[in-house]
């Protein structure tokens, strides 16, 4: 089965998606995401431009050697543009492998190690009694675990806080927003909310935080410690990890467990922090972490080190990103929590999939392939809108220097 064409859809259903169709002449196709947000046509050129010619003619079936080639062929090793780009090319092949095979993909990852994932949604609210509101909403309607924001008294707007509360897109603006923060404000603030909600609603739901990376290695400390009576599953992206022997010193003082990974985009990112046990869960997903191939690799290494998995899925990673996800979820033992903000109708219309939720868990369906397909016809109504994710500055009027 041969490649014979390679397209890539870029489409702005209530936000951009990128979407790569792997087009074979046994008349199977495959598609993979490759979404980056705020730099969505970067990727697309690199596929259309740089990748599909290489790959016209070559062996559909080939999929890890094709990785190899892209990744080691190049040169250019590893960042964000080149791992999207390969990620969507490696799902799209692992679809095509999938469907020629008559088999839902996750029986070729290793087959069921359980029957639902267990997902968390996002509840977010301007001020505390907002979000005690939101997390109710959400546990009426099933979830099991719950990640929960606030905004901070004194700051004007807080990144992960938004308006909307199904959907919400952090990017937006024809250029980008400017936020402003102050870390001792959130500091104080924080366990206020978490205290508000274990009295609310006792301690059967499972919490979650994100920090969004704006701490540093002795705050992340503190909150991870200030934390520690309610319990959370897990507290998210407390310092940005670039440096990764830093979560050392958050890791000595708190028993808080620490996620982090949806910005890293391989192995190479995270290798120290998993290898030392320095974390408990790791977020990379398939779109950004190198496709399905790459990202089995990273929890099966995760697993060896007590770490288990914890997936980004925000609404900028398509369902294309989220059917993939989920099977690899349905088939690796180390998994522990998926994330799932779910998409906007529109967003859901242009991508049909098998994928569905049910009393807090999704279930990847039972069509062969990852499950997801897109609309082409439908996609090309919606041209691509620029838009870009917030820049934040300190309240002096710096940008962060961590
Ligand atoms: O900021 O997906 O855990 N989820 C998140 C997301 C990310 C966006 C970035 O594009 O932190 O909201
Ligand atoms: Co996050």
């Amino acid at each position: 089965m041969k490649i014979t064409n390679i397209k890539t859809i870029v489409t702005c259903p209530d936000r951009n998606f990128v979407t790569v169709k792997i087009e074979t002449d046994a008349g199977i196709y495959g598609i993979g995401d490759a979404t980056l947000n705020g730099r969505e046509l970067s990727v697309a050129s690199y596929l259309q431009d740089h990748i599909a010619p290489t790959l016209i003619g070559k062996e559909a079936g080939r999929i890890e050697d094709i990785w190899q080639y892209l990744y080691r062929g190049c040169y250019w090793r590893r960042g964000a543009v080149t791992m999207t780009a390969i990620a969507a090319i490696d799902t799209a092949l692992w679809d095509i492998k999938a469907k020629a095979a008559n088999m839902p993909l996750y029986e070729l990852l290793g087959g069921k190690s359980r029957d639902g994932v267990m997902v968390y949604g996002h509840a977010n609210g301007g001020d505390i009694a907002e979000t005690v509101d939101e997390v109710a909403k959400y546990k009426e309607m099933g979830y099991k675990a719950i990640r929960a924001q606030t905004g901070i008294p004194g700051l004007s707007s807080t990144y992960g806080v938004s308006k909307d509360k199904m959907y919400y897109e952090p990017a937006d603006g024809n250029l980008p927003t400017e936020n402003v923060w102050s870390t001792s404000k959130y500091i104080n603030h924080v366990p206020k909310l978490f205290d508000t909600l274990r009295d609310k609603f006792g301690f059967d739901v499972h919490l979650l935080h994100d920090a969004h990376h704006r701490l540093t290695p002795q705050e992340a400390a503190k909150v991870g410690k200030s934390l520690e009576p309610y319990n959370l599953f897990w507290l998210e992206d407390t310092v940005p990890a670039e440096n990764q022997e830093a979560f050392r010193m958050i890791r000595q003082h708190t028993t808080t467990p620490l996620a982090v990974g949806e910005v890293f985009n391989s192995i190479w990112d995270c290798k120290k922090l998993i290898e030392e046990g320095l974390i408990d869960y790791i977020r990379s997903t398939v779109v950004h972490a190198g496709g399905i191939s790459h990202l089995k690799k990273i929890f099966e290494f995760a697993a060896m080190h007590h770490v288990r998995s914890g997936s980004h899925g925000a609404t900028d990673l398509s369902p294309v990103c989220m059917g993939a996800a989920l099977h690899l979820d349905t088939a690796i033992y180390n998994f522990g929590v998926q994330e799932y903000m779910r998409h906007t109708e529109k967003t859901d219309e242009v991508f049909p999939h098998a994928y569905t939720f049910k009393d807090g868990y999704l279930y990847p369906g039972d069509t062969p392939g990852h499950g997801v397909d897109i609309d082409e016809k439908l996609a090309a109504k919606y041209p691509y809108e620029r838009a870009y994710l917030p820049v934040n500055r300190l309240e002096d009027g710096s940008m962060f220097n961590w």
